[in-house]
């Protein structure tokens, strides 16, 4: 297996043997299983759902949890995987967040000991698929005002609301649903595959993440067990814990998407002539490939110092959202450029960077926009809050 042909400043040494196997895995499933599906699956803007279990079987979902049937790996083999997977499509990374990070996650940290026997060894092993319903039609960046609600009836609780931009919403076995209860608190309900009172439509006509599944759905009189209420969940703080893992995937996952980008660009660069020469000896478009490089290795130090700082437990929620904002940044930056090497051909899928470029134009607003990641940031170097409000 050969390592990342861009590793400026040797990253591998910094990786343990654990870590580079996890990596290679992916890299190796991608190029064996996956490569090959994704312009046709882009193109039909369906997901090769049969890759779902398969990403289980081989201990992609929530990989860092050390219990539950998860791989117990670190922190930053974690990242290496979601950078595997997202070298291939954003598409691919996000079904193991949402999968992993975001529902088994919540189960795991917030659900009983009964519950997480119920649900997390299908979703663990990728036999059932989950989805994470936060988001709502007039609340994106604000969940805390969600308008979704639960309240109890004798043995049951009766959703009623609306949320939308869900992955994976309308074919979820398992939907952990964020919804105000009696009191008006925000709590965590598992809402299982065709409970009554419950629908959902896929959003049609995107250009950006086509591979992945993403659906709107409603709640009325949306009757569920008493016990689907995940009891340790109170709060915003429960799903915004969540979004802490997936958004450290992401900043892992971005470097993959850009890394391929700038080695599309590059090979490109040095085959193609004008001028009776290789583009590539160029100044500015040197300038160009030189600021991916550049940009992409300091993304991967401040992943892996990230991960390193999650591996001791002394990672900030202000420092995930800094490597979060950073890199996707990054990355869409690199994807604009690599575009502009390839010149006209570069708008086709006949590479992959405009693919790419597409998808992180979701990646840079879901799991928080860059400019809320902004105001958290600054909200922490200065004490103040510019949210409004
Ligand atoms: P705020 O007052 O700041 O916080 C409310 C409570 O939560 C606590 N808290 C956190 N706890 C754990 N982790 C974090 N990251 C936390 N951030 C805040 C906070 O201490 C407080 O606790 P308490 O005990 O005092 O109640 O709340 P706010 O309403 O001002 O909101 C602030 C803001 C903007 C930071 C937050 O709402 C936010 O992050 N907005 C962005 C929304 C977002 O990221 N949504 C993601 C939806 S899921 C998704 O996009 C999946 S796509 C995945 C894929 O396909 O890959
Ligand atoms: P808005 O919140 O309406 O923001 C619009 C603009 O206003 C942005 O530029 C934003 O930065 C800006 N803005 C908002 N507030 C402020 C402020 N205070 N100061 C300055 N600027 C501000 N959600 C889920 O719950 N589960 C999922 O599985 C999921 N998957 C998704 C998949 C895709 C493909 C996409 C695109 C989204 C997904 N989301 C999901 C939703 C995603 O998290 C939201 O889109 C995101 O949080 C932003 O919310 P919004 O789209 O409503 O934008």
């Amino acid at each position: 297996m050969t390592t990342t042909s861009l590793d400026y400043y040797g990253i591998e040494e910094l990786l343990t043997d654990e870590e580079r196997a996890a990596r290679d895995r992916a890299r190796l499933f991608v190029q064996e299983e996956v490569l090959s599906e994704i312009v046709p699956c882009h193109r039909a803007a369906k997901f090769p759902e049969h890759l779902t279990p398969r990403m289980g079987a081989l201990g992609f979902y929530a990989p860092y949890l050390k219990e539950d049937g998860c791989a117990g790996v670190s922190y930053t083999a974690y990242g290496l995987i979601m950078q595997e997977l997202e070298r291939a499509d954003s598409g691919l990374r996000s079904l193991a967040s949402v999968q992993g990070a975001l529902v088994i996650q919540a189960i795991h940290s917030f659900g009983s000991s009964e519950q997480h026997a119920r649900w997390l060894p299908g979703l663990v092993s990728g036999e059932r698929v989950g989805c994470f319903a936060l988001t709502e039609h007039g609340h994106g960046s604000d969940p805390g005002g969600m308008e979704t609600y639960a309240t109890r009836n004798g043995d049951r609780y009766i959703l009623n609301g609306s949320k939308c931009w869900i992955g994976n919403a309308s074919i979820a076995d398992v939907k952990v649903v964020w919804a105000k209860d009696d009191d008006g608190r925000i709590s965590g309900f598992v809402v299982e595959k065709d409970a009554p009172g419950f629908r959902a439509r896929d959003i049609e006509g995107k250009f950006s993440l086509r591979m992945s599944r993403t659906s709107e759905c409603w709640f009325e009189n949306c009757r569920i067990p008493a016990e689907n209420r995940l009891p340790n969940a109170s709060g915003l703080k429960a799903p915004l814990s969540c979004l802490l893992y997936a958004r450290t995937g992401i900043a892992w996952g971005v470097i993959g998407a850009a890394i391929d980008c700038y080695e599309t660009a590059l090979a490109y660069a040095k085959s193609r002539e004008q001028f009776g020469r290789p583009i590539a000896g160029f100044q500015l478009v040197q300038q160009k490939l030189v600021w991916m490089a550049q940009e992409i290795t300091k993304a991967q130090l401040l992943a892996l110092r990230l991960t390193r700082l999650m591996e001791t437990g002394a990672a900030r929620p202000a420092q995930i959202s800094l490597a979060k904002r950073n890199n996707v940044w990054m990355s869409l930056q690199c994807a604009r450029k690599a575009r502009d090497i390839l010149g006209a051909t570069g708008i086709t899928d006949s590479h992959s960077v405009i693919r790419h470029l597409m998808n992180l134009e979701s990646v840079t607003t879901y799991e928080g926009t860059h400019d809320i990641h902004t105001l958290i940031i600054g909200r922490d170097i200065t004490g103040l809050n510019a949210f409004g409000g």
